[in-house]
């Protein structure tokens, strides 16, 4: 599947896109939306002719909730997920038995091409219940043969010691916890010698958070992008190369919009993701705005065929907008890492104060980099407003608070708190 051709895989993929044209006429959602927008199936002669059909938008699936979109009958339903609910309502996702097998063997692609495999002990730090990134990756790394421990989230101390007592060589969870199992590993006074590989995912983290990972882990640290929508985690993932993520065509067909126009982008253009999965059944989808904002990169890597990805930097809705300026908390992520001064968690508030957005936020002091003198602290504190505003180009209030006193996350981060619309 990696190495096909170009044409071989256009034509696997127009095969399978009929496939998935066909499979959604069970969808009553479907059904009307292509009457609604005069197209059928048949108008559908080559990859091309994609752009006539019409998106499918998340709201469009909390509407079908919580079975609308399922394409075959429950007892072929084996499976059902939900997604984070990271921007509303959870949404309903369903497995046959043949979606199980199929997200498994994407998953095991991925790590296949990071070089891990039977000769690995995998601890998978992410929750197991309804996120799909726990039983995904489950799954995906049992089919290679590594030696799995579902350790799940919880109890960091004893995450630590299992790393060290089972000679866990790769992990998986979310870069905050990542961050925060570096935290309290260096308290331990626990090298983690044997960890070699990091997959990081299910929220944006930037290079600079990569870098201080694979220091402190002692790691090399990799980007897995996935969503619950198309399975789960296996949409796209990055090769040894680390620059962009590989996503893999014979599955998932893409596009990248313009999420205002709904114009198609050309390669190089920033834009929302699109994804047409080739090979669900339970749940075929058609046109897919995930939300996220990415570029489709050229096809030059050295190691395999296919247009990667660029890493994505947030959703579309991430952005915050502070007295008109766009802000995405990944920025200010970016700027704290670089401050040694300073930790590396923080939280984020915004407020309305008399009709003007302020921003605020609070960040640890990093003991080793602080005298203790308060002169020092006002230093350090003016030091990150200015370093915020270089980047941001906005005045914030930055708050100075003890080491450990900031939430710390076992799944997905939620930094920023906006009370605007509180009264
Ligand atoms: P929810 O959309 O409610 O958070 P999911 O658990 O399905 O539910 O999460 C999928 C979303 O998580 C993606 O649409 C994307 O916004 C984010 N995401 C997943 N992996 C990454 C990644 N590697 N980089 C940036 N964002 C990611
Ligand atoms: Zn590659
Ligand atoms: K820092």
């Amino acid at each position: 599947m990696e190495t096909l051709k170009p044409a071989d895989l256009k034509a696997l993929q127009f095969k399978r896109l009929k496939k998935t044209l066909r499979a959604v006429q069970h969808v009553d959602f479907y059904r009307q939306q292509f009457e609604k927008a005069g197209v059928s199936a048949t108008d559908i002669k080559t990859l091309e002719d994609i752009p006539k059909l019409p998106f499918t938008r998340k709201q469009d699936l909390r509407d079908g909730y919580p079975f609308g979109f399922f394409a075959v009958p429950m007892q072929k339903i084996v499976r059902i997920h939900t997604t984070s609910g990271t921007t509303g309502k959870p949404t309903v996702v369903g497995y046959t038995r043949t979606d199980l097998e199929t997200w498994a063997s994407l998953i095991a692609r991925n790590m296949t091409m990071i070089g891990i495999g039977k000769n690995d002990v995998f601890q998978n730090m992410v929750n197991y219940g309804m996120f799909t990134g726990g039983l995904g990756f489950h799954y995906g790394a049992e089919l290679i043969g590594m030696t799995v421990i579902p350790s799940a989230t919880g109890n960091t101390r004893r995450q630590i010691e299992m790393i060290r007592d089972f000679g866990v060589t790769a992990i998986h969870c979310t870069p905050s916890y990542a961050m925060h199992l570096s935290e309290v590993a260096e308290e331990m006074g626990e090298p983690l010698e044997s960890l070699k590989t990091g997959i990081f995912g299910a929220e944006p983290w930037s290079d600079t958070m990569r870098h201080t990972l694979e220091d402190r882990l002692g790691v090399t640290a990799f980007d897995s992008y996935g969503m619950s929508e198309l399975f789960g985690p296996g949409v796209a993932f990055e090769c040894p190369e680390r620059d962009g993520l590989h996503i893999w065509h014979d599955s998932y067909l893409v596009e990248i919009i313009d999420p205002v126009s709904g114009e198609n982008l050309s390669d190089g253009e920033r834009g929302e993701l699109v994804v047409t999965p080739l090979v669900k059944e339970a749940m075929p989808l058609i046109r897919y705005r995930t939300g996220d904002v990415t570029m489709l990169m050229e096809d030059g890597c050295l190691c395999r065929r296919g247009k990667k990805i660029a890493r994505l930097t947030g959703r579309s809705d991430d952005m915050l907008i502070i007295r008109g300026i766009n802000v995405f908390p990944s920025q200010i992520e970016h700027v704290l890492l670089r401050i040694p001064e300073v930790g590396n968690q923080f939280m984020v508030y915004i407020d309305r104060i008399n009709h003007l957005d302020e921003m605020t936020v609070e960040v640890e002091i990093n003991r080793s980099h602080f005298s203790g003198e308060l002169a020092d602290l006002a230093k350090i504190q003016k030091k990150v407003v200015k370093e915020l505003h270089d980047t941001l180009e906005l005045r914030t209030t930055v708050k100075l608070v003890e080491p450990g006193s900031l939430p710390r996350f076992e799944g997905k981060a939620k930094r920023v708190i906006d009370r605007r619309g509180e009264i």
